[in-house]
């Protein structure tokens, strides 16, 4: 978070994490949407619609004297632009991790979830994060049990983590998930007393 008192605009940075193609650019690009800012958001992609870099856009609200700026971006899941992932969680104040909800990949999941937790250490506990089951579109027969998962990596431990479903090609659960991970961040940084409530 970045508090500016001569603009008055507080910052926070938003990254949408997970493994490749589980849905990352498609949840900005439905949340963009949902805002009316769809011609918003950069994306550095490559010829085959994969997430080279990151996307990138920013969100602001803002009342009479002060601006929130949200600014939010995806990873890639591609490998071998590994190196771009730890760059664009720097200063990360939340993370959307999108899980893709496919039995075939669900090793895949837990390799990023672990990856993620590797850049963290300790300080992980400190880190809001959002859960986002996605491709709840499909077919029962080809998702697994979100439960299982949880209980895999003792979801139960965290405070600073919650779930929910989401089906980003339609945008259902998107916005919802914006708002569940905005809660906890701003949450934490009022417990933290770094923001108060106006009376
Ligand atoms: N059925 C279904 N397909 C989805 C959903 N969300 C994304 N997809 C599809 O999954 C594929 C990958 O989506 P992307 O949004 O590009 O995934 P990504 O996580 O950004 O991928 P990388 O940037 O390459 O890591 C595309 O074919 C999407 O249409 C969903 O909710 N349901
Ligand atoms: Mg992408």
């Amino acid at each position: 978070m970045f508090i500016d008192h001569v603009d008055k605009t507080i910052s926070i940075k938003i990254v949408y994490f997970g493994p490749a193609l589980s849905g990352k650019t498609t949840s900005i690009k439905a949340l963009f949407s949902l805002f009316g800012k769809d011609e918003q958001i950069c994306s550095i992609e490559s010829t085959v619609d994969r997430t080279l870099f990151f996307d990138y856009g920013t969100v602001t609200f803002q009342n009479q004297d002060w601006h929130l700026k949200i600014h939010i971006y995806t990873t890639t899941g591609q490998d071998f632009y590994l190196i771009t992932r730890l760059t664009t969680l720097r200063a990360v104040d939340g993370v959307i991790f999108v899980i893709d909800s496919q039995k075939e990949v669900y090793d895949r999941n837990l390799i990023s979830w672990k990856e993620l937790f590797s850049y963290f250490t300790e300080s992980i506990k400190d880190i809001p994060i959002l859960i986002a089951f996605n491709k709840q579109d499909l077919g029962l027969e080809i998702k697994f049990n979100s439960e299982d998962f949880l209980k895999e990596i003792d979801f139960h431990r965290y405070k600073n983590i919650d779930s929910r479903y989401t089906s980003a090609i339609n945008g259902e659960g998107v916005l919802d998930c914006f708002e569940d991970i905005l809660r906890l961040v701003l949450k934490k940084y009022f417990r933290q007393k770094l923001i108060s409530v106006i009376t």
